[in-house]
Formats: C-alpha cells, structure tokens, sequence
C-alpha cells in the first residue's frame, strides 16, 4: 500500500469539486493497467507475467485476497492486480551505488511514491550506529548481527516481529517456529490494522474467525449486501462475481458515505457486454449511510423483521433459530428497545429506505453480507459486526448455499498468516501440536499484538524489531509515536522487496534484508520452489514464480527465516542450545516440501498437504460454521449478543 504524505500549504480555495465518476475499470482501466505493467517491466516481461496471473501452474496475485474463479480464462488479472505484479517485477533496481549517493536524511525528505519508484532491492545493508547512509554487507554478516544482537537480550520478550500479510503460508509457518523457538509469542501482523474485528467478532459469535462463503455462494446469493467497501479500486475481481451473481438474479445493495463508482457501474474489461455495452449496473440501491452509523442500521433491520415476524410472516428461521443458536431472546428485547428516530439520526437514512431493505431481506432465502475497511475500522467495529451476526443468523443464512458471512480480506496471504500461527495468542492446541512436532517448550504468555509492541518499544522495553514484509512505520497509528518507538530499539531488521518508509526509520542500527516476491523464480538446491497462500474463502493453492530474480544475492523469506534460526540456535560449538524447536533447517531452506510436511502434522486441515495441493488446483479449508453448522462457542450454538450502542442515538465513528 503506497501512501504519499499528505501536501503542505494546499489552498483550499483552488481546489476543485468535479462530479464523482459513474463507472470503473472498462478499456480505460486496461490501457491504464497495460501501460504502466510495460513502463516497468518491459513488452516481454509484461506478456510473460500477466499471462502468468492466477493460473494453473502460476503465481498468486498478491494484490489482494479474493479468490479467482474456478475456470480461469487467460488475462484473469484486473487493472489493480496488473499494477501489483508490474511494481513487483519492475526492472528498475536499488543499485549498489544508491545509498552511497543518497543519504538516509536526504531519502527521509523523499516522498513515499519516489521511495517506491526505485525498484527492487538487490543486496543486504546495514546502517551502522551514527551513520546517514546504509552499506552493503554479505548475508553471513548481516545473520550474525541479528543473531548477537538476540543472543544479548535478557529476555526473549525484548523482540517484537512484525509480519505482512504476503508472506507466503511455508515463510509464516517457519517465522512463527523461529520467534517461538526464542521464547516469545511478540506477533504482531498488519491484520491487527485491517480485519482484526471480523476475526474477533465472528470468533465469538460463530466459533471461527473466518469468512463462511464461497465464490460459489456469491454466484447464488438471492440478496448480497456490500458493506463499507470499495472493490472497484481494492477487490477488482469482486466486481466480476457481483455482475455474474446479478446474471443470475441477485439483489445488489451498497452501503457506504460515499457512491463508489465500481460499485455504481462496472465495465468488465473481460467480456463484450462490458467492453462496449457500457457494463453492469451494480448496485440495485445505494444507502448513503452516515460514518459509524453502520451499527443501527443493522440493528434496525433486524428491529423490522422482527415486526414482520410477530405480525405473523414467518420470516425467522426458527428451525434454524431452535436447533443451533444461543442468545436469541436478549438480542430481540434489545430490538424491543430500538427508536426508530435515533435510527434515523444515527443512519442518516429515510425510514422508507430501511424498510425497503427489509423487504428485500424478508423476500430472500439466501443472504450474504460482505464488508472491509469501512466496518472494520471504527472503535465500536466489534459490536457492528456481531450485529451483522445477529441479523443474518434470524433467517438462518449461514452454512446453505447462497448465505453467509464474508469479511473481505486486505493482503493476499493475511488469512494464510494468521492459520499458520502469525497471532500473538494463538490456542493452546496450536501451541499442543508445534510441541509435539518439534519437540520443544513453546512459551504461552500472550506477545505484543502491534498497539502493545508500538508502546513496549517506546518505553524502552524492546531491544530488536524485525518486519518480515510490509511498513510498519506508515502502517501503523500515530506516526510519531511510532517512528520515536522504533528508533528507541538497538536494531531494525526489515525484511523488504521494495524501499519504503520504514526503511528510513531505524534503531540504533539498521539492516534491511532483500527479498524474492511471488513473481520471482525461487529455486534451490533441490529445484524450483513452490509455496502456498490461503485467500480470503480458505481455499489454498500454490503460486510458483517464473521471472529471473532482481539480483544474483537475493534469499527468499523461506531461506532468511533459515538462516537466522541457524545463526541464533547453534552454539559457538554448533550444537543447538537449550529448548530450541528440534527442526533441521538447513533441509528445509533447500525443500520446501519438508516445510510442508510439518504444516500437515501441526495445523487443523493441512493433512496431506503436499498431496492436496498438488496437480495444482488447492483445496479448501475445512469450515464448521460453513460445512455443517458447527459452531466452536462457549455454548455450543451460534450466539446472538445484545450489543447497546456506544452512546445511545449516534455511534461515533472512531
Ligand atoms: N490497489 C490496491 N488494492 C488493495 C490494497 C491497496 O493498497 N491497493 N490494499 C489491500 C488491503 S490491505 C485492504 S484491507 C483492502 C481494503 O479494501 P477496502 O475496505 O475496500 O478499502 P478502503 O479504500 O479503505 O475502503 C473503505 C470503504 O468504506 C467506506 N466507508 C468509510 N466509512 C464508512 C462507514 O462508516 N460505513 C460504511 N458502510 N462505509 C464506510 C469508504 O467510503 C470506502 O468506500 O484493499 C486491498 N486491496
Ligand atoms: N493511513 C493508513 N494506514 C493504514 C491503512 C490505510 O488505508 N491508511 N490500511 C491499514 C491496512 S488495511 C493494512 S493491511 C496495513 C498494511 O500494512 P503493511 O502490510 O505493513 O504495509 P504495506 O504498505 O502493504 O507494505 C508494503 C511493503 O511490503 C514490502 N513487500 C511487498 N511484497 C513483499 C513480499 O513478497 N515479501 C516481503 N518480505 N516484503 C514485501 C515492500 O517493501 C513494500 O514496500 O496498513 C494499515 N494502515
Ligand atoms: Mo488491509
């Protein structure tokens, strides 16, 4: 995610308002797309890695999470994706004269887009106490720094290890080993900034943490609401399943501040229709909801299908409703106590609206919800979730075809990450099967997610914090706070393709590590790697890069994780030390089936992984919620919660 700095000294008064655009993506988009991919790549380069997108045999767009389709066409990609792939597999390179030019003050002065319009990293640096600039430094230097500055701490808890969310599932998995193998369970990861209240709210309420629908589902959905979410810019892909559900005869209804256009109308660039018919219309009503007020309307919707219900319209699924929920009773005399006039107020919306999106709901037998950022962000995001929840569980519209939850994830591999152990309290039967695999004591105090780690590192408590992926520095809240966090450390170690921000904020030394992306051919002694990612419906399936690495002196996530467990874990003698995970991880820099092979034995679902990935169409995870209406809650059933409103008649956005 590029953020640019927001511009000093705009006059307002020379700012113009021009009407927001009516349609998204069509021949603009992929003129767009194909022209920036050539400017970066090159012809060649481009056609070889567009035509590689999310195909059989292919690579995984890391653009984003949602899933592809079932039949893959050729150009299955989307103008956002193109761009992805095409800042990944730019030809432009950090050469090794770069930083000898640039100091690190100079490049601070820089914007983010400048940062990013560099290229690839090429070689591992180190920026030496007191220095402005980074240096190279080979690879064994660069592990045995990190190694020491780990061996020094006094506790293990003195690092924090930050992940991203495109970190493939083997480099989690192995990530995860190696920080706990040190002793601590400091995990922070980008999705505590993204979907952190749908994991929690859907935890709680439905026993997993995890979207419940498939693409299949989208396709048949009767009713499809899309809630806080603008795909056409960060889910292109969505666009196509929400025209082929509307083929199919779905109701579409949007609910955001703002009219976004992809959601108005969609040209997709992949059929005639879109091309030169001028698209789909989307959306089949729009409810221009106030911020925050997300709560009460869903709320309110369940307030007015309670109404038809007692009016006696049998809209409830009370078979559904008495064999596998909990809870129901509080939740409808919360309804009871609704006012109709705080609605409004807190929505923003016309009454008649509310009702007519009731209808709608009353009418359909099979309802799917759909949300991102916009629900997802606010401080009363939890309770507007399980609201979400509670309105889909009273027509029972979840584990049937065409129903159910889908939180729509950020990062292409965010959901793999947090399966693999990327989470600072995982569940004890995680930590269970890691033991026993490995034959080691994992620690089981709960780590820092980022907020803690953000504050232990500004109160001088962390000596070492290392980012596998991503920019903690702009991703995080509070930039100043967390730069001065940062610097408070003695080392920051960033595992990076591209320059960015966080790259410039360093403790008192600094090492950035380069890295292999998805498009990059990964190959070791025993051949060409593959790895695997889960998208945003818990199918997994392998990404294979094709390209020719940036630079000859690049290690994969996989290969790093490696090496530094092997620098930190041995003895000056070469024996492993105490407690440490009994793993032979020289092997499984060199084979990432043996990476697998752990994964089959320690996380829920992945037995005979290799097996089940293999002809190179994946498999999907097992889902109770989903499969079978099980739900692994603290009672037992799906739970409904009375979730009162922050400050009754106005949730604030927060
Ligand atoms: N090109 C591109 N694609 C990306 C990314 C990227 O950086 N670039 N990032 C990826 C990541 S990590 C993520 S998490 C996703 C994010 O995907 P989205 O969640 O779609 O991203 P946002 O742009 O934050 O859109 C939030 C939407 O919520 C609306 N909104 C704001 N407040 C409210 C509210 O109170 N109620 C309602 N109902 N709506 C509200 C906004 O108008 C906006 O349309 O995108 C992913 N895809
Ligand atoms: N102001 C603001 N802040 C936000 C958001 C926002 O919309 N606005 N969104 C929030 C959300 S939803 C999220 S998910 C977070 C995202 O937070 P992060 O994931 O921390 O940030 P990104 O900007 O996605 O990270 C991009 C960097 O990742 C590195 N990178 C890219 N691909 C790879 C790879 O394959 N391997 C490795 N090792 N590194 C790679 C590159 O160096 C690149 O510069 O930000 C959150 N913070
Ligand atoms: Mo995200």
């Amino acid at each position: 995610m590029t953020k640019r700095a927001p511009k000093e000294g705009i006059d307002e008064s020379k700012l113009e308002i021009e009407s927001p655009e009516r349609s998204a993506v069509g021949i603009p988009g992929v003129v767009a797309a194909l022209r920036m991919s050539i400017d970066q790549m090159g012809a060649v380069r481009s056609a070889q890695t567009l035509l590689n997108v999310n195909q059989k045999g292919g690579f995984d767009c890391m653009g984003c999470a949602w899933p592809e389709g079932e039949h893959r066409h050729t150009a299955e990609f989307c103008e956002n994706g193109a761009k992805a792939v095409a800042a990944e597999a730019t030809r432009r390179r950090v050469g090794s004269g770069f930083f000898a030019e640039h100091s690190i003050s100079d490049l601070a002065a820089q914007d983010d887009y400048f940062l990013e319009q560099q290229g690839r990293l090429t070689e591992p640096l180190l920026r030496d106490e007191g220095s402005d600039h980074y240096r190279p430094i080979s690879w064994d230097a660069a592990f045995r720094i990190i190694a020491d500055e780990l061996k020094a701490m006094e506790s293990p808890d003195e690092a924090v290890f930050y992940t991203s969310g495109r970190t493939s599932n083997e480099a989690a998995f192995l990530y995860q080993l190696f920080v706990r193998g040190l002793g601590t369970n400091n995990l922070p990861d980008c999705s505590n900034m993204c979907h952190e209240s749908s994991g929690s709210a859907l935890g709680e309420t439905i026993g997993v943490g995890k979207g419940t629908v498939s693409l299949d589902d989208v396709h048949s959905a009767e009713l499809i609401l899309v809630a806080g979410q603008n795909p056409g810019t960060n889910h292109p892909r969505m666009l196509s399943a929400l025209e082929k559900a509307k083929k199919n005869g779905a109701v579409i209804l949007t609910i955001n501040p703002l009219p976004e256009a992809g959601l108005i109308r969609f040209k997709n660039p992949q059929t005639v229709h879109g091309m030169l018919l001028g698209g789909t219309e989307i959306s089949d009503d729009h409810l221009q909801i106030k911020l925050g007020g997300d709560q009460a309307l869903f709320q309110a919707l369940g307030k007015a299908l309670l109404e038809k219900e007692e009016a006696g319209d049998g809209v409830f699924d009370r078979e559904f409703l008495e064999a596998h929920t909990s809870g129901l009773d509080d939740y409808l005399d919360e309804l009871r106590g609704l006012d109709w006039d705080e609605v409004v107020t807190a929505t923003g919306l016309p009454l008649a609206q509310i009702r007519r999106t009731a209808d709608r709901m009353a009418a359909s037998k099979s309802t799917i919800v759909c949300w991102a950022m916009g629900l997802t962000q606010h401080k009363h995001s939890v309770a507007t979730l399980k609201d979400v929840v509670n309105l889909l569980l009273l027509q029972g519209n979840v584990g049937k075809p065409g129903a159910g939850f889908c939180p729509v994830r950020g990062h292409s591999n965010v959901q793999g990450d947090r399966t693999m152990g990327i989470f600072e309290r995982m569940p004890e039967r995680f930590h269970d099967a890691l033991d026993a695999e490995f034959g080691f004591a994992s620690p089981r105090k709960h780590g820092y997610d980022t907020v803690h780690a953000i504050r232990a590192m500004r109160d001088g408590k962390v000596r070492v914090f290392m980012g596998m992926g991503g920019n903690f520095a702009r991703a995080t809240p509070d930039t100043r706070v967390t730069e001065q966090a940062l610097r408070n450390t003695r080392l920051t170690v960033q595992v990076s393709t591209k320059l960015n921000r966080s790259h410039l904020v360093t403790g008192a030394r600094g090492i950035i590590l380069p890295t292999l992306g998805r498009t990059d051919r990964d190959r070791r002694r025993t051949g060409d790697q593959m790895v695997t990612v889960e998208d945003s419906m818990s199918a997994v399936h392998a990404s294979r890069g094709r390209l020719k690495p940036p630079s000859d002196d690049l290690l994969s996530e996989v290969a790093i994780i490696c090496r530094l467990a092997m620098a930190t874990f041995m003895d000056a003698d070469g024996s492993p030390t105490a407690n440490r995970p009994q793993a032979d991880w020289a092997a499984l820099s060199e084979d990432y089936t043996l990476v697998r092979e752990h994964i089959g034995r320690v996380v829920t679902g992945f037995e005979d992984f290799e097996q089940k990935i293999e002809p190179g169409n994946g498999f999907v995870l097992p889902n109770g919620p989903r499969d079978a209406r099980m739900f692994a809650t603290a009672t037992g059933k799906a739970m409904f919660t009375a979730n009162p409103w922050s400050t009754r008649g106005s949730p604030r956005a927060g």
